[in-house]
């Protein structure tokens, strides 16, 4: 079916931290298989899977050995056809993780290309001289670009004398775009997938793979060493590259895709998503999770900043009113890199459900496609775990650099940030029930689980119709039935109030006003027009909820009014 993405919900899974099957302490896919029901009672419509290939998990799978087989620990081949069949005879469909801006060291491609500077698989890669050598004879990288996980963005290969690109770790070098043949065997890697049965790609960071070829020094601020610039979004060829693998992928087959695309505005979103440009079906915006770091900081995403809703409210504004009937959006507050939104922007103590249901539908009655991260839907939460405890690279490179290199922040400071932004807050494996390991596992997991499964977990939240659990079903079930919550415009109401965030969506005759508390504070709001002929639709207080224009609204409150 046509555009079947735009009525349907994705559950993102972290295979490492969903189910283990055999109990070794590392979930994979027979897990999932196994919880394929509890997914279908839900109501998701697709499935998207974290890279499940065969890694070094240097980036926990982001770093791939071979396209063409599954990371042991998660299983087989025959495993992952059983999983798309399980999963398409209960109707749901399966999303593939692609990475393909860079491979994995141990890639075959990548223990040829650093043979030798004449091997055949040399320029699959981004190779480039030294730009000098500095008082001790050590290498100057070729300019001052920096990687996404500390440190600059390239690495010196003794064997060749020369610098290979990473824009993330240095087990994770750049694949080289600009090489015909690189695409041909990505475009045959997709197809080879999609011809067993996948039904989608989610695609890691689909703006990156355009490079400026000429490698210049990007504009730096003082004391700045290398930089990180949103003009490793902006490469000459990017959208031939993605229109390409529309071509010669995508356009074949009934699919659905999903590019994460940082740095990237709303307007430039519609060149990635409207129809008329044949490339992706939507992307994955960061403006709105950008909101609470500090910007210009030394320190990155640590530096972190209090909310301020007026400004999140302008950002999803801007993405619902520019991309309506031109592009689409997706929408999402959680994936595997970012902290819980109970904990973040919701208030994982006294109010966590109140707050994580106001969360929920704030998110689900806009325009899009909601994306919900696994945990999400029973209100998991951060995590506060010592150093050695978390397992991220990125969380360690950034400490090596920071707190012992820069010494930007001392090492309370720096704890206290992962606390807040680590990705593992995301990574803690899934809380099923209240026995050991939170019926995870019954061996050792990979990474601590969060100490709160007995308060947290999915059998409990089952077990009551209050749940998140079943919030989620019937916002996942209303996006179905209402054409309002799909079709209908956008119009943000008390923009500039800094606890509630309220819009209004019209669709023909129909209205749907949703307002959410983003406060522990009770506040009195006026609505406008005649309100007596709306029903209540959803809310999250028991009480009765006298709809006029005068409406007092209770810590972290929600409630969707619906006139037909
Ligand atoms: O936020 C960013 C830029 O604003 C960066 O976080 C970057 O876009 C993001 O980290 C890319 O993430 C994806 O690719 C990484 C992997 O570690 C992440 O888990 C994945 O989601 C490298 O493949
Ligand atoms: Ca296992």
């Amino acid at each position: 079916m046509a555009d079947f993405w735009k009525k349907s919900v994705v559950y993102q899974i972290y295979p490492k931290s969903f189910k283990d099957s055999n109990n070794d302490g590392i979930g994979d896919l027979r897990g999932i298989i196994e919880k394929l029901d509890y997914l279908q009672e839900l109501g998701v419509d697709i499935i998207w899977l974290n890279p499940v290939y065969a890694s070094p998990q240097a980036d926990n799978g982001y770093d791939i050995s071979d396209y063409f087989s599954i990371y042991p620990p998660f299983g087989t081949l025959d495993d992952m056809k059983q999983l798309l069949q399980e999963s398409h005879r209960r109707g749901i469909k399966v999303m593939m993780d692609l990475v393909v801006n860079h491979t994995s060291d141990e890639h075959i491609w990548f223990k040829e290309s650093r043979k030798s500077r004449d091997n055949p698989y040399r320029d699959f890669y981004i190779w480039r001289d030294a730009r000098g050598y500095d008082d001790n004879r050590k290498p100057i990288p070729p300019n001052n670009w920096g990687s996404f996980f500390s440190g600059s963005a390239w690495e010196w290969d003794e064997n060749t004398e020369q610098f290979y690109l990473h824009l993330f770790s240095k087990n994770q070098p750049d694949l080289n775009w600009e090489n015909d043949l690189v695409r041909r065997k990505i475009y045959d890697m997709m197809n080879w997938w999609m011809q067993m049965g996948v039904d989608g790609w989610r695609i890691d960071t689909c703006n990156l793979y355009s490079k400026q070829t000429a490698f210049l020094d990007f504009p730096s601020r003082d004391g700045e060493k290398y930089v990180i610039s949103p003009m490793y979004a902006r490469g000459p060829r990017i959208h031939e590259f993605l229109r390409e693998m529309n071509r010669e992928v995508f356009s074949r087959y009934d699919c659905v895709t999903v590019g994460e695309a940082p740095f990237t505005t709303a307007e430039e979103a519609i060149i990635y998503t409207a129809p008329g440009e044949r490339k992706l079906n939507m992307i994955f915006t960061f403006e709105h999770m950008e909101i609470d770091s500090a910007p210009g900081s030394m320190n990155g995403k640590w530096d972190i900043a209090k909310l301020n809703l007026p400004r999140l409210k302008k950002v999803f504004e801007k993405w619902q009113k520019t991309l309506y009937k031109k592009g689409w959006n997706s929408l999402y507050w959680n994936n595997h890199d970012q902290p819980r939104i109970v904990s973040r922007w919701g208030d994982d103590g006294q109010y966590r459900v109140k707050s994580a249901k106001m969360l929920a539908c704030i998110l689900h009655l806009m325009q899009g496609t909601p994306f919900i991260y696994q945990g999400e839907e029973i209100g998991m939460t951060n995590c506060r775990y010592n150093l050695e405890d978390y397992n991220d690279i990125e969380i360690h490179n950034a400490y090596r650099e920071i707190v012992q290199e820069q010494k930007t922040m001392t090492h309370d400071e720096f704890m206290e940030a992962v606390h807040k932004k680590g990705r593992d807050n995301a990574r803690t494996p899934f809380q099923w029930d209240d026995s050991e390991n939170a019926g995870f596992s019954s061996a050792r997991p990979w990474l601590k689980v969060n100490p709160r499964y007995k308060e947290i977990n999915a059998e409990k939240d089952r077990k009551s119709p209050d749940s998140i659990y079943y919030w989620y079903q019937k916002l996942i079930r209303l996006r179905k039935e209402m054409e309002i919550i799909t079709e209908g415009d956008f119009n943000l109401l008390f923009p500039d109030d800094e606890d509630i965030f309220a819009y209004m969506r019209t669709f023909e005759d129909e209205r749907l006003i949703v307002v959410g508390n983003f406060s522990g504070k009770t506040r009195e709001i006026e609505l406008d027009g005649q309100l007596d002929v709306y029903e209540i639709l959803l809310k999250n207080y028991d009480e009765r909820l006298s709809i006029s224009n005068r409406i007092t609204v209770k810590p972290w409150e929600v409630f969707a009014l619906y006139r037909g």
